[in-house]
């Protein structure tokens, strides 16, 4: 298992958190997902998806990821 830290820029709400969330969830791989305003803590499993797969979760579902 790998975890790692995103920030995303354009997150205001709770309902962005449940989107982030909802996105992230839905990465195969994705084993949990801490979500908060700007902020996402991610644990996946490394030999079925990566970091890169979860930042693209994310951009599609209309947000940014900064770091
Ligand atoms: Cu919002």
């Amino acid at each position: 298992m790998a975890e790692v830290t995103i920030k995303i820029e354009g997150m205001s709400c709770q309902h962005c958190v449940m989107h982030v969330k909802k996105a992230v969830d839905g990465v195969e791989g994705v084993n949990s997902a801490e979500i908060s305003i700007g902020l996402a803590k991610v644990e996946f499993d490394e030999a079925k998806t990566d970091r890169e797969a979860v930042d693209d979760a994310i951009n599609n579902a209309g947000y940014k990821v900064i770091a």
